[in-house]
């Protein structure tokens, strides 16, 4: 209900494109229990008895022309039931192309049945059968696009193991034999001796990694856009700048502890920073852990070189103005559409113009970075942290990795030309005043605090399960970084009634180093906070904004557990259920928004631009989209409202920082505090 009344407070609030609330009717209520049916306790064989009875009655063999591709889903259920497949207890990797086919064919059998009983039945064959990663990835990203508000528990919940450390698991374990109920506390997975430890709440926040998972599912490299009918506009370019912007906020999480900027990863430099996960998978494998000053090695299927020549070929291209197309035709990228052409190749998605010969530097670096302890396969090691989306940020390389690609983009954004005064100036509007002032009556204005609090999840899914041992309550405690609410009050005056747009960024005062420095320097470390349409009267204008608004953050995700409670007393009529059908699970943790300060105070620069909406915003997409992570996350399914570059006006080279001493660009300093709680 909390996330309910928040955003209708923040529709009011903003009078416009935040997605409606609909009160639930009894067909949603019993889609959502099926959903939460269908990802409860993945590894162990069905429980829920009418899901045993549709697996006992049907066989979409027995159904294929009630499909509308019956040969996908033949051939998936043959190779399922075969025995062809990944088996069930076995590690998914996305990465992994056999896997990746597999769970494909599984996604195209959901996918295009439009026909919730049909595509209930065949999800629930599909469980009873395929490896429960595969099931978990194919059935979440099939959901999502189905665009009925339907929420999928946080994955922290679904595959604890995937989230949390071998130690945390064998202690649920004794608690339910005992049978004793656990609250068990999670630590990060280094020790003081490590300077990395000191940034770790943010790398391996659970919030974090599940925003980065759902990134990746509802932008997946792997999307057929014309098979599927479904757009994915601007994902390049998107994929580009969730990322940019992850590395810009690990950035400021290591300045505001007294540690350097991260550096880019290089083939023929050791990966300074080891990450030991003290984490297992479900089926008893151990994530492989990686020394300090490890070098990177040649795999039997790619090698560093490999990956130094696709460099190459990629800054070669950016360093002329073009891409070759895979029948050589040259693609100029000297445009805004240069960005989203690099970031298709550069990930590579299936969107890449040329994959033959730009190969995909960002998943195939992902691979050398998780295999590079067994890079020959000789210890059968599983797969490392890095090939799954779910478990990738915790480790610092990921950062690393991701310095590497945004400097690539980098070399291409400093080539186009700058924004001109005039390009950037709105006339007639000025924007006299910022300040931010905390929710709380003792906060001080510019005084923005942050602090960790405790944040429980349910670990009942990590375990397995016998009609002999009740469940116990178990969960899982782990600090989180958060911040006091607060708001915006942005006065700005305008000559006539207009249509603008509010964007509003944060960077650090100083580097590292304590300087000031230029604003072109500055410039690829801001952090977006905020960008939402608002409507300017003739005369003065004061904006208050929540930052709970913010388009880039979602607020924490309910539990499994509550979820359920939430439906279930729905269906009995002791509450109403509002359904988002612009529901997003992908988004920042609003704890993440701003970066800790220090205790004795962080300076940093708060930037508020505003620009015409009339000619930076399609409002029909903005009305559509849900503005909630529309800044990560982008409008799912269609096209991305902001007509402007993502980034913008901080995207481009600023040479001389004249062009931005304009009226309706104002910068204000603010102070972050983090206290103790
Ligand atoms: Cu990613």
């Amino acid at each position: 209900m909390k996330f309910a009344l928040l955003v209708v407070l923040a529709a009011v609030a903003t009078g416009s494109a935040l997605a409606k609330l609909e009160k639930a009717d009894e067909a949603f209520l019993n889609k959502q229990l099926a959903v939460l049916k269908l990802t409860w306790r993945l590894s162990s064989p069905i429980e829920d008895p009418d899901q045993l009875a549709i697996v006992q009655s049907y066989n979409p063999l027995d159904h294929l022309s009630d499909y509308t591709n019956p040969e996908t889903v033949k051939h998936y259920f043959e190779a399922v039931r075969d025995g062809r497949h990944q088996k069930r207890g076995e590690i998914f990797n996305l990465f992994e192309r056999s896997h990746r086919l597999q769970m494909i064919e599984l996604f195209e059998t959901l996918f295009f049945i439009k026909d919730w009983d049909l595509f209930y039945k065949t999800a629930v064959a599909a469980r009873e059968l395929t490896n429960e990663g595969q099931f978990f990835y194919a059935f979440s990203v099939a959901i999502i696009h189905r665009e009925e508000g339907l929420q999928l528990p946080p994955p922290y919940e679904i595959f604890p193991h995937m989230f949390t450390t071998s130690e945390v698991v064998r202690q649920a374990y004794r608690a339910k034999m005992t049978q004793i109920p656990a609250i068990i506390s999670m630590n990060f997975t280094g020790t003081i001796r490590n300077p990395e430890q000191k940034v770790s709440y943010f790398g391996e926040d659970i919030g974090m990694n599940a925003h980065h998972s759902h990134w990746h599912m509802d932008w997946p490299f792997w999307w057929k856009e014309a098979e599927y009918g479904v757009p994915k506009d601007r994902k390049g370019e998107l994929f580009w700048y969730m990322h940019h912007q992850l590395a810009a906020r690990f950035d400021s999480e290591r300045l505001s502890n007294n540690l350097a900027d991260v550096e880019p990863l290089h083939w023929d430099k050791p990966i300074v920073e080891g990450f030991v996960p003290k984490a297992q998978y479900k089926n008893g494998f151990e994530f492989p852990s990686r020394p300090d000053n490890i070098k990177f090695q040649d795999l039997s299927f790619l090698s560093v070189n490999d990956m130094k020549q696709y460099e190459r070929r990629i800054r070669k291209s950016i360093a002329a103005g073009f891409v070759l197309d895979d029948h050589w035709e040259k693609i100029s990228i000297n445009g805004t559409e240069g960005v989203n052409i690099l970031g298709n190749l550069i990930e590579s998605s299936a969107n890449s113009v040329n994959p033959n010969y730009y190969g995909s530097l960002h998943n195939k670096a992902h691979i050398m970075l998780s295999r590079v302890t067994d890079p020959l396969g000789k210890f059968g090691m599983p797969p490392g942290v890095m090939e799954h989306f779910s478990t990738a940020t915790r480790d610092p390389a990921f950062f690393r990795l991701h310095k590497y690609m945004d400097n690539l983009i980098k070399e291409h954004k400093d080539l186009l030309p700058p924004y001109t005064r005039g390009e950037l100036e709105l006339p007639g509007v000025s924007v006299e005043a910022v300040k931010v002032i905390g929710k709380s009556k003792a906060s001080t204005p510019n005084l923005l605090v942050t602090y960790f609090q405790d944040f429980y999840f349910d670990l009942t899914n990590a375990l397995d399960s016998s009609k002999n041992v009740r469940d116990v309550d178990i969960q899982a405690k782990v600090r989180r970084l958060a911040h006091e609410e607060f708001e915006y009050v942005i006065t700005v005056n305008s000559d006539a009634e207009k249509s603008a747009v509010a964007r509003i960024f944060l960077a650090p005062k100083l580097n590292y180093y304590g300087e000031e420095v230029t604003l072109d320097q500055l410039r690829w470390e801001v952090i977006e906070l905020d960008k939402f349409v608002l409507k300017l009267k003739n005369g003065q204008n004061v904006i208050r904004r929540s930052s709970e608004s913010s388009s880039v953050t979602i607020p924490d995700r309910k539990g499994y557990k509550q979820i359920l409670k939430e439906v279930n007393d729905a269906v009995a009529g002791n509450r109403e259920y509002y359904v988002d059908k612009k529901v997003r699970h992908c988004g920042l943790p609003e704890g993440l928004l701003i970066p800790k300060g220090k205790p004795e105070g962080m300076k940093f620069k708060l930037m508020v631009v505003i620009t015409s909406a009339d000619e930076d915003f399609s409002a029909e997409h903005y009305v559509e989209s849900n503005d909630n992570s529309l800044s990560y996350c982008g409008n799912l399914g269609s096209v991305n409202p902001d007509k402007r570059p993502l980034g913008y006006p901080f995207d481009r080279p600023i040479p001389c920082g004249d062009s931005f001493r304009v009226n309706n660009i104002k910068t204000t300093e603010i102070t972050i505090q983090n206290v103790p709680n």
